[in-house]
């Protein structure tokens, strides 16, 4: 197999592409993906500051590598979830990327902010983990980036995490997510920054290879309640349609975003306004956040 860009041995073959690449060519193919992903969606500019969540996974610390080399101002934002050994491991390797490149990480506890860790959210609510995590999550992300003057919030989704979350919104015909489910999502007050996923157009075994090759220091285990949630569950279905047929994936998220997503997106959102507690933007009166803080402090 040959490189697509310049003819020497390929090291990494992408069938969904069509193509192979060595590892230089590859890791230029990576980061003009992640610039056309910026520049399409205008998700931020060389002026502003960008705050990068980062769990130490692959797909973070890649996407704040790129973004560092690139020459944008960015500072790293750890949530630390205070999920066992998992989370301890996330937050040191979050801390070494950030002291070996020089730049700054924010680390914000959910223990602190919302009165317990994540299993005990979890027991307290009696709900899976996972959603009182991501409610906790989008909150402190938007909080952090308000507090420190960040116009914009980037994550490290990428394509698999993508499809698998629009796959799980059109099982459940969740028509209120699918607006929502885009690269970028724009700030619509005044205390909502934005939101953008400047690795939606790679997959995950795409962000592996770039980790692998730039020697990036990352966790490799999951959380350990990743285990037996939907998104997994689903990950693993568009994988076999993948495999059967490259490019399925992309297909299903592009075609969604080019076409599909319009049709859902002018439908109006509800109002926001700021919850009566702490400020933030919420369509109720208290906002979830707060409400699942008081949960926590009646039971513990
Ligand atoms: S939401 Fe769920 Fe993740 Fe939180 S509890 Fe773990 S798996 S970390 S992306
Ligand atoms: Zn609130």
């Amino acid at each position: 197999m040959k490189c697509r860009k310049c003819g020497e041995q390929a090291s990494i073959e992408l069938r969904r592409h069509n193509a192979a690449f060595c590892a230089p060519d590859f890791l230029e193919f990576f980061r003009n993906q992640v610039r056309e992903a910026i520049r399409k969606h205008r998700m931020f500019t060389r002026d502003e500051r960008v705050l990068v969540a980062v769990s130490g996974g692959k797909d973070s610390l890649a996407l704040w590598d790129v973004l560092i080399d690139e020459g944008y101002e960015t500072s790293g934002l750890h949530l630390d979830l205070g999920i066992f050994d998992y989370s301890v491991e996330s937050r040191a390797t979050c801390e070494r990327f950030a002291s070996a490149r020089g730049v700054p990480l924010i680390v914000s506890s959910v223990a602190e902010a919302v009165g317990a860790p994540v299993p005990v959210i979890k027991r307290v609510t009696r709900r899976p983990p996972c959603s009182g995590c991501g409610l906790s999550k989008r909150y402190l992300m938007n909080r952090a980036a308000l507090e420190h003057g960040f116009p914009v919030v980037a994550t490290g989704h990428n394509l698999d995490d993508e499809a698998a979350t629009l796959f799980g919104s059109v099982m459940h015909w969740q028509t209120d997510a699918l607006p929502r489910q885009s690269p970028a999502l724009p700030s619509t007050h005044a205390k909502l920054v934005r939101r953008v996923k400047p690795l939606y157009r790679l997959s995950e075994r795409e962000t592996a290879a770039f980790a692998f090759l730039r020697r990036i220091d990352y966790i490799v285990d999951e959380c350990p309640f990743a285990e037996g949630a939907t998104s997994i569950a689903h990950k693993e279905i568009l994988n076999r349609l993948e495999e059967a047929s490259p490019g399925a994936k992309h297909n299903f998220l592009f075609g969604f975003l080019e076409r599909a997503r319009p049709v859902f997106a002018g439908a109006p959102a509800p109002p926001l306004r700021e919850c009566a507690r702490c400020g933030q933007v919420t369509t109720g009166t208290v906002c979830a956040f707060c409400k699942l803080a008081d949960q926590v402090k009646r039971a513990t």
